[in-house]
């Protein structure tokens, strides 16, 4: 049974491969991922990114999980937040033992003025001795290396889902629209945050197939968020069948073992998973998570009881 890179090509997997991987035994399958992940990463180590949603709601895009499309969404639409309103944020999150603080902003994408805006925001938060992420949408020309020359660290864009369910989710841009942003961004030298969302009525072959696509680009991304869906009310995604549990944490463990160098992100849906839920993915290989009481409109857990999770396993926050 392949359940490793396989023939000609090493480096890329086959969807045979990572569908071997989510059908053995759970102790073997996180077996697997324990060994991968002790050869890449500190064993007992997990990093925290804090969010902040920098220009919340009324985005023109008919993403159907997203409390933040002006189609379906009911947040709360906000203008670009002031620069000292963004320090303030950043300057907490670093206080509460954050290493990397991302800004999330509802576009389809930025505006060279709005680049502006975002440079000063990178910059300041740079200058706190921070790592910085921005999730701003798709990049024009010219933006990805405005971004990087004010210090950008990471860009999140995610795949979301598989190629063959994108348009039952998004319509009103195509996944070939998410790589031609991602080549922006690798062009410019900056770090890629990639992943998507899994609980929303995907099959398991269209989780592989995601898994698949991330796994075999050039370069895989430094970051891998895995989200679970917050079935957001008003969306057409709010009455989603939820995935089932062990099945979220087979998909942390196969994405560990296809991306053994990068950082797997257990990301949205913490709120609503127990402590022991937790546990497991980082016993399949997840290492970082969004640290702080909100995402970007949607809840995340306390500072306080992440962190009393961390002690109890002995993990130390980086
Ligand atoms: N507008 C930008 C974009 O689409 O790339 C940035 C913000 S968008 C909210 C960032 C990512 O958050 C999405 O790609 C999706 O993977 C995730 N996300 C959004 N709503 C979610 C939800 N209700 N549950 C889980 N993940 C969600
Ligand atoms: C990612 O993959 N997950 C984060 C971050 N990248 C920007 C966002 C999760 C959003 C969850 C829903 C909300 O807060 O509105
Ligand atoms: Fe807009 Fe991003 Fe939400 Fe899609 S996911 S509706 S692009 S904010």
């Amino acid at each position: 049974m392949p359940v490793a890179p396989t023939g000609s090509a090493p480096k890329r997997w086959t969807t045979e491969a990572l569908l071997a991987l989510f059908e053995l035994p759970f102790a073997d399958l996180l077996f697997r991922a324990q060994e991968v992940h002790r050869q890449h990463h500190k064993p007992n180590s997990v990093q925290l990114s804090t969010l902040l949603s920098i220009k919340t709601g009324g985005c023109p895009e008919d993403c159907g999980y997203c409390s933040q499309s002006a189609r379906h969404g009911e947040a709360e639409r906000e203008a670009l937040l002031d620069l000292d309103e963004v320090i303030a944020a950043a300057r907490a999150a670093k206080e509460h033992g954050a290493s990397r603080f991302c800004m999330g902003a509802a576009w389809r994408g930025p505006k060279d003025r709005d680049i502006e805006g975002v440079a000063a925001m990178i910059s300041a938060v740079k200058d706190l001795g921070l790592e910085t992420c921005v999730t701003l949408g798709m990049l024009k020309e010219g933006q990805a290396e405005r971004l990087k020359n004010a210090g950008l660290d990471y860009y999140n864009h995610n795949l979301d889902t598989a190629p063959e369910f994108y348009d039952q989710v998004i319509t009103t841009h195509s996944q070939q629209d998410r790589f031609d942003t991602l080549g922006k961004v690798r062009g410019a030298g900056i770090k890629v945050c990639c992943g998507g969302i899994v609980g929303m009525g995907e099959t398991r072959a269209a989780r592989i197939s995601l898994l698949a696509e991330l796994a075999n680009m050039e370069s895989p991304p430094e970051s891998v968020p895995i989200n679970n869906l917050i079935p957001m009310p008003g969306t057409p995604l709010a009455d989603a069948p939820p995935i089932d549990p062990f099945e979220f944490v087979r998909m942390i463990a196969v994405a560990r073992i296809c991306m053994p160098q990068s950082m797997v992100r257990l990301s949205a849906g913490r709120q609503e998973m127990n402590d022991e839920l937790q546990s497991l993915c980082f016993l399949a290989g997840a290492n970082s998570i969004f640290y702080g009481e909100k995402l970007l409109t949607g809840g995340n857990p306390e500072a306080a009881r992440d962190m009393a999770l961390f002690e109890r396993l002995g993990i130390s926050p980086a």
